[in-house]
């Protein structure tokens, strides 16, 4: 199966993703933390990417895509039973870039599964949690950046016939279940 999870940051995709893996056997890839590991290790990469992180904005086109890439072209050799991108597709460029990519590999996404959050809910997860760009500044211009750029996506999935709306409030569980009888259904 190949799975896209799209929604706001925090709107907890991140959170379900292991359950995911574990139930139908994907792999995941997962932008913010290919990038973050980069920054961790402060490589050239990480480097360019960081300011962008701070700040709540994208990082740009080609560090994203040329991470991808690499990645996706051997995961699908590696993993049959496909795969999960998490944060990835963030604006129309990478999802026009990610449907070449997968049809010149014979890949096609199976669905997308959109998180959907009231941005106040997020804000408060958000603050929470705490991370390096978690703090209130920054989360609003993240979630300026998703309505610009993310939230069109939407719209892009929907006229593909590929979006299952997922309701993202609730217990960890209950959002679990909400994605499990939709998965379940492809499966
Ligand atoms: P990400 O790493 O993708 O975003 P995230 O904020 O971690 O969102 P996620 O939805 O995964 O939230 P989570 O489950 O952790 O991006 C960070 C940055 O990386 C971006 O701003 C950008 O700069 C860069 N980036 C990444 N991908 C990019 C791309 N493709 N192109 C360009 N730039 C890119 O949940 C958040 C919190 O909510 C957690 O504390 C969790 O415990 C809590 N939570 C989850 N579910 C809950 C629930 N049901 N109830 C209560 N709390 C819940």
């Amino acid at each position: 199966m190949r799975i896209v999870l799209l929604g706001a940051p925090g709107s907890g995709k991140g959170t379900q993703t292991d359950a995911i893996i574990q139930r139908y056997g994907v792999v995941t890839v997962a932008t913010g933390d290919l990038l973050r590991a980069e920054v961790a290790a402060d490589t050239a990469l990480g480097q360019r990417a960081k300011p962008f992180m701070e700040a709540g904005e994208l990082v740009p086109f080609d560090i994203v895509l040329g991470m991808i890439e690499n990645g996706l072209q051997a995961l699908a050799r590696t993993h049959p039973k496909g795969f999960m991108m998490d944060g990835f597709p963030r604006d129309l460029a990478q999802a026009e870039a990610l449907d070449k990519l997968l049809a010149k590999i014979n890949q096609p996404l199976d669905v997308v599964l959109f998180f959907e959050v009231r941005y106040e809910e997020i804000v408060k997860r958000l603050l929470g949690r705490g991370r390096a760009d978690d703090n209130e500044e920054t989360i609003h211009n993240r979630l300026r950046v998703y309505e610009e750029k993310t939230a069109p996506l939407i719209d892009y999935y929907t006229r593909k016939g590929l979006l299952r709306t997922i309701k993202g409030t609730g217990s960890i569980e209950e959002i679990g279940e909400r994605i499990r009888a939709v998965l379940d259904e492809i499966a």
